[in-house]
């Protein structure tokens, strides 16, 4: 037998015998209830059952209207994001916009400005893709000593939908963009006027003007009725309650990209245009803030992601580091998608470690967070994605550390 062949084997071994660890044996004489109860009629539009009460957590707002509320990765299973649980981020709070009287205007160094409404832009053809959503403030508490209580807390302003709607680069060839243009400048609709610039050739690439969200319209947090899907760019450039794309030669340096969403670097010059999300994992389970019911069979499950395409591998420690192990990754392994990974891993009761890495398309590998913090310093608040990892107690509690 080859050496990965018996690996292979002796882990499947250990995988049926955990389940049956798992497994709980039903007691001599065991009746099941098999009682018919009268059940409700159909509802209109779904709600989840009452017994659920997963929730995203908000920031406490710092003023009126900027707020940001958090997913709760720890205990969602699957690729996509409950669009009930889509994290969200906004700096004007979220505006009541009627579609009916929503106008989205393309002009600037184009031969004909346009302007569609939201009946118009949905004669045009449809497209949809699955991709991540990640703010480039995700993980910030994470810089420094890490400290947020939770998975949801440290990671969960990442979240994963299918989106749909026109190629971007179908209506600019629409409006005729000059020889000149090589920047486009986003503006949404809300009280922060959201304004970002964004290279010309990512929009001739694979950017979305995007009006549904796992089948639906988007919601109004996503951005009702109107958003930009800029695929692999931080969140903050995927401008929702898009109102106007303006065709320049030049980006704008706007607040969101001067004063905010820069890099400190270690010699106190500022980092502009981290445009791509780089490649990031997380195990949700077990996390902070969890508790390990005993020692013996757990399955590591967790979520990888990379702005740059596909992951093509994440390795999962079980002793803090020292050695590591392929996890298996499960399918559909789509490009800029949240990818799901699961690791079976025997615990021996002692105080540990467990901790993931990633590896996207192009070679990149996760770094730890001392290898992020000797390039980019310690004055870094965006754009963190060092190996996470939670640490084990005797008694089965984890933390983050
Ligand atoms: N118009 C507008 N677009 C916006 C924002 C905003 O405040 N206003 N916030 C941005 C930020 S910082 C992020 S991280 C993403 C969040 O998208 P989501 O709320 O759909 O998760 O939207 C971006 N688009
Ligand atoms: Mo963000």
């Amino acid at each position: 037998m080859a050496e990965g062949d018996r690996r292979q084997f002796f882990r499947r071994v250990r995988t049926t015998l955990a389940g049956a660890a798992a497994a709980v044996a039903a007691p001599a004489g065991f009746t099941l209830d098999t009682t018919k109860v009268q059940g409700a009629v159909a509802r209109e539009y779904g709600a989840r059952s009452r017994y659920e009460t997963l929730k995203r957590w908000i920031t406490p707002a710092r003023f009126l209207g900027s707020t940001a509320s958090w997913t709760p990765l720890g205990e969602l299973n699957g690729i996509i994001t409950p669009s009930s649980l889509h994290y969200e981020r906004h700096h004007g709070g979220v505006p009541d916009i009627d579609p009916a009287s929503h106008q989205f205007l393309i002009h600037g160094l184009v031969e004909r400005p346009l302007v569609f409404s939201l009946a118009q832009l949905q004669r045009f053809p449809i497209t949809q893709r699955i991709c991540f959503l990640e703010c480039s403030g995700n993980s910030y508490t994470e810089w420094r000593t890490p400290s947020a209580p939770s998975v949801q807390r440290s990671h969960g302003l990442t979240s994963c939908s299918e989106w749909s709607g026109v190629r971007l680069k179908t209506l600019l060839a629409e409006a005729g963009v000059m020889t000149e243009a090589s920047w486009v400048v986003a503006e949404g609709a809300d009280g922060a006027a959201m304004t970002r610039s964004i290279p010309l050739a990512k929009c001739l690439d694979d950017v979305l003007v995007a009006y549904a969200q796992n089948g639906e319209a988007l919601r109004p947090e996503q951005g009702y009725p109107l958003r930009l899907i800029v695929p692999g760019f931080e969140g903050s450039i995927n401008v929702k309650w898009l109102r106007r794309l303006k065709i320049v030669d030049q980006p704008y340096y706007s607040r969101e990209e001067t004063s905010k969403y820069t890099d400190l670097l270690p010699d106190g010059r500022a980092r502009e245009f981290t445009f791509t999300m780089e490649a990031k994992s997380v195990i949700t389970a077990p996390s902070a803030g969890m508790r390990l019911s005993g020692a013996g069979f757990h399955e590591v499950r967790g979520l990888a992601w990379s702005g740059r395409g596909a992951i093509t591998r994440v390795e999962v420690s079980a002793d803090g580091g020292e050695h590591w192990q392929d996890a298996t990754l499960h399918g559909p392994v789509l490009p800029i998608c949240h990818t799901r990974f699961t690791c079976p891993w025997e615990w021996d009761g002692t105080p540990t470690a467990l901790l993931s890495r990633c590896t996207d398309e192009t070679g990149y590998v996760q770094p730890t967070r001392e290898q992020l913090r000797s390039v980019r310093g310690d004055k870094s608040f965006y754009h963190y994605n060092g190996i996470q990892s939670w640490r084990i107690g005797a008694d089965g509690t984890v933390t983050n550390g």
